[in-house]
C-alpha cells in the first residue's frame, strides 16, 4: 500500500512529507516537484504572502540520480520567510523577552506576530483545536491547520502523478467550474485543454467565464470579504477495475471522497453528476453501454465510477470549497483569556483559494489513484507494474470488442 504523511507548521522552518511503497525505477527530480509547487502558488485571488514567500524543495531520500529506489521518499519544502518566524515558532524554549522585539525589522507588526492569540477565528480549527488540545494560544492550532500544508500534498502528489503517467499513461487535470455565484457552462474537459487551463489565472479555459470569475473575486475583495467555489478534477486513461466493491474501505469513490474532503476548506465532494442524479429518474441517470466497433458509453453521469470501481470512462470529481475563513470583515467570537465577547483578528489572507485548490485536488486524486494502481498491478518496480497493467488492459479490451 502506498502511504504518505506530512508534518510542518505554516510558519515553521519547513514542511516535511514521506511517501512509501513507491516502486523503484520511477523518474522524478526536485525540478518536477518545484514545477508542481509553482502551479499551486499562482492564481487570481491569492494574498500577499504568495508573492514574497518561496517554496524551497529538497528531495531528502528514496531517490538516487533521478530514479526512485523503492525506499521511502522524504521531501522537504522549506519556507523562505523562516528567519522572521525563528523566535515565535522556535521548537526550543525562548526567553519571553525575545517575543517582545520586532525581529530587527523596526516594524510594529512583527511584535504583534509574537503575541498570544486568544480569540478563536470562526470557521477555522481554532476553537475546537484549543479545546481539544488545551491550548491557550490559537497559534498552536492554526499553524498546523493552515492550508500551507497543501504545498506538501502537492509535492507528494507530483510523485504520484509521475507514477501514474509512467506506469499507466493516466493524466489528472483540475479546473475551476464555479466561483461564488458564477458558474462555468457545462462542458466536458479534455486532455487537450491542459495548456489552456494551466495558462489561465483562474484555471478556466473559457475566456468569458474566466472574466466573470475574476470579477466575482474582485467584488469579494472590494467588500472586505472572501469567496468560495467548486473545482472539478478529471482523470483520463484510467483502466476499468481500480478499487473494488468487495469491501467498504476499498471502494475507489469512498477513497476519493475522503481524500478530497480532507483538503482545508472543502465542504462537499460530488462524483460525476451525483447531485443532479438525486433529481433524475433512473431511466435517464445511468450510462448505457452501446456496441459499435467496440462497446462504449454515450454519457458519463457516473463520473467513471460504478460499484466503487473505475469503469474505464474519465473519472470526474468535484469539490466544493467554502469561502475561506480568514474574513477581513472581523467576525464575532469569544476571547478565551477573559471569556468576553470579542472580534476575531485578521492580518492578511487570500480572497479566494479556489484556483490553487484545483491543483491541490489534482494531487489528492493522483495519490489515491497511484495507490489503487500499485494495489492492482504490484509495487516493486515501475517496469513490472507497467507490464502487468498493459496485459490487463489488452485482456479487458478484447472482452469489449464484438
Ligand atoms: C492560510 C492563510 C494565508 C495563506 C496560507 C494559508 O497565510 P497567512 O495568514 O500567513 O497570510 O497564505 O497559504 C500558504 C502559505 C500557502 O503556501 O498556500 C490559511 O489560513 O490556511
Amino acid at each position: 500500500m502506498m502511504r504518505w504523511i506530512t508534518a510542518g507548521e505554516s510558519h515553521g522552518e519547513a514542511l516535511v512529507g514521506i511517501i512509501e511503497s513507491v516502486p523503484a525505477g520511477l523518474a522524478i527530480t526536485s525540478a518536477d516537484i518545484e514545477g508542481a509547487l509553482a502551479r499551486r502558488r499562482t492564481g487570481y485571488g491569492r494574498g500577499a504572502r504568495q508573492k514574497f514567500e518561496q517554496d524551497r524543495v529538497r528531495l531528502l531520500s528514496g531517490v538516487r540520480h533521478g530514479r526512485t529506489l523503492g525506499s521511502p521518499i522524504a521531501i522537504e519544502v522549506a519556507n523562505s520567510e523562516w528567519p522572521k518566524w525563528r523566535t515565535v515558532m522556535s521548537s526550543d524554549p525562548v526567553d519571553p523577552k525575545d517575543l517582545m522585539i520586532d525581529a530587527g525589522t523596526g516594524d510594529e507588526r512583527e511584535v504583534a506576530r509574537n503575541k498570544r492569540l486568544t480569540q478563536p477565528r470562526p470557521g477555522h480549527a481554532d476553537l475546537p483545536g484549543m479545546l481539544k488540545y488545551a491550548h491557550e494560544d490559537a497559534r498552536n492550532v492554526l499553524e498546523r491547520s493552515s492550508a500551507r500544508e497543501t504545498a506538501m500534498r502537492v509535492a507528494l502528489g507530483e510523485v504520484a502523478r509521475q507514477f501514474l503517467r509512467q506506469v499507466a499513461g493516466i493524466e489528472v487535470l483540475g479546473h475551476v467550474v464555479q466561483v461564488g455565484q458564477e458558474a462555468a457552462p457545462a462542458r466536458q474537459l479534455t486532455l487537450g485543454d491542459a495548456d489552456a487551463v494551466n495558462a489561465s489565472d483562474v484555471r478556466c479555459v473559457d475566456a468569458a467565464t474566466a472574466a466573470r470569475f475574476r470579477a466575482e473575486i474582485d467584488g469579494a475583495k472590494r467588500s472586505g470579504d472572501t469567496v468560495g467555489g467548486v473545482v472539478e478534477v478529471v482523470a483520463f486513461n484510467v483502466p476499468a477495475g481500480l478499487g473494488t466493491y468487495t469491501q467498504w474501505d476499498q471502494r475507489l469513490d469512498g477513497q476519493l471522497a475522503q481524500a478530497l474532503m480532507s483538503i482545508q476548506a472543502a465542504k462537499s465532494v460530488e462524483i460525476g453528476d451525483g447531485l443532479t442524479q438525486t433529481q433524475t429518474r433512473g431511466s435517464r441517470a445511468h450510462d448505457e453501454i452501446l456496441v459499435d466497433a467496440r462497446a462504449y458509453r454515450p454519457t458519463n453521469h457516473a463520473g467513471g465510477l460504478e460499484g466503487g470501481m473505475s469503469n474505464g470512462e474519465p473519472l470526474v470529481a468535484r469539490v466544493g470549497f467554502k469561502p475561506i475563513s480568514t474574513v477581513p470583515h472581523a467576525l464575532r467570537t469569544i476571547d478565551l483569556e477573559n471569556r468576553t465577547a470579542a472580534k476575531a483578528l485578521h492580518q492578511r489572507s487570500d480572497t479566494c483559494a479556489v484556483v490553487p485548490a484545483a491543483v491541490i485536488a489534482e494531487a489528492m486524486v493522483a495519490l489515491v489513484l497511484a495507490n489503487a494502481v500499485t494495489q492492482m498491478f504490484g509495487g516493486t518496480t515501475v517496469d513490472r507494474a507497467r507490464t502487468a497493467m498493459d496485459s490487463y488492459v489488452r485482456e479487458t479490451r478484447a472482452r469489449l470488442q464484438p
